[in-house]
């Protein structure tokens, strides 16, 4: 019998053992207790020391996209490493991703805060095509975003950091890229793992290489952005809006400056989350595979970091 332990303060662990079992129908699906002949971790940030008794672990499996918090861990085993990606997760976070956008490229912010005051002020909407995206981070999620962005008829560039091809996409890569994709941004959304090259890159030089007025979505890490330049350059007005969906902290702390500033968006780190009757499948295959001694789908290198 296979044996995979489950750990998660935020996913529905009966749900994944429903999903995992419609796969695996022999999965002994474990939330703790004996951890002998357990071979999976499916793991979302789980306490310190939380692998050492699983002696006969083969793989990891972590929660979600990114891996940060996983490949930081001093306890984590040297052991097959991967994460999810479903289309579930992706269509989630391309929804988050358009909606965000649309809000600020048909100046719904402007008009919710009208409505406050009872005012009714006409803003005569303008082309879809004249609001430049940047979509910063070009993998699974990043990738399908920009594809929707473009769909919908926005002008996007994206960058990564290695070429890509996306149809509808302008993609850029390397410094240069990086530069140019900040430079021409009305809303730049930040779709990055969190490594030690993008830590803090977005700081007080970045966002004062941005047009004045564009806005900012962080749906990636807040870790990507140093907070203070940024509330800085919300205060002054450089940047006009930010939605956020990363923080430092989360709960974000009630005494935040964010919560107080009325052009900045919060949501409490939901943009995606992993589907389970989408996942179930890749995690399934996963585990058939490193019992076969072959590498898992989605294998993520620790050293990179995504
Ligand atoms: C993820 C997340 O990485 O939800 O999946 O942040």
């Amino acid at each position: 019998m296979t044996a995979l332990v489950f750990h998660s303060d935020f996913d529905d662990a009966d749900a994944w053992e429903a999903a995992l079992k419609a796969q695996l129908p022999e999965l002994d699906f474990r939330r703790g207790g004996d951890p002998t002949g357990v071979v999976a971790a499916l793991v979302w940030k789980p306490p310190a020391g939380f692998f050492a008794p699983y002696r006969d672990l083969k793989l990891v499996i972590n929660l979600g996209a990114g891996v940060d918090s996983l490949v930081r861990r001093e306890d984590l085993p040297a052991l097959p490493l991967s994460r999810l990606n479903d289309t579930g997760m992706v269509q989630l976070m391309a929804s988050y991703v358009t909606h965000a956008v649309t809000h600020y490229a048909r100046d719904f912010h402007l008009m919710e805060r009208n409505r406050l005051k009872r005012g009714w002020e006409y803003i005569h909407p303008r082309a879809l095509s004249s609001h430049r995206v940047s979509v910063m981070g070009l993998g699974e999620l990043g990738g399908a975003a920009a594809a929707a962005l473009a769909g919908m008829g926005y002008d996007v560039t994206g960058w990564a950091r290695s070429a890509k091809n996306i149809p509808g996409v302008r993609c850029l890569w390397g410094a240069d890229g990086f530069a140019q994709a900040l430079r021409d941004a009305d809303t730049m959304v930040l779709m990055l793992p969190l490594t030690p090259d993008t830590t803090g890159v977005i700081d007080a030089a970045a966002l004062s290489s941005m047009k004045p007025g564009a806005n900012l979505i962080n749906v990636g890490r807040s870790g990507l952005v140093v907070a203070e330049a940024l509330i800085a350059a919300l205060r002054d007005g450089r940047i006009a809006e930010a939605t956020l969906d990363v923080f430092d902290e989360e709960p974000l702390p009630a005494s935040h400056p964010f919560w107080g500033m009325e052009n900045v968006r919060i949501t409490p780190h939901i943009a995606s989350i992993t589907v389970p009757e989408g996942a179930a499948p890749d995690v399934a295959e996963s585990i058939r595979r490193v019992l076969r001694g072959e590498a898992p789908l989605h294998q993520v290198d620790p050293a990179r970091g995504y």
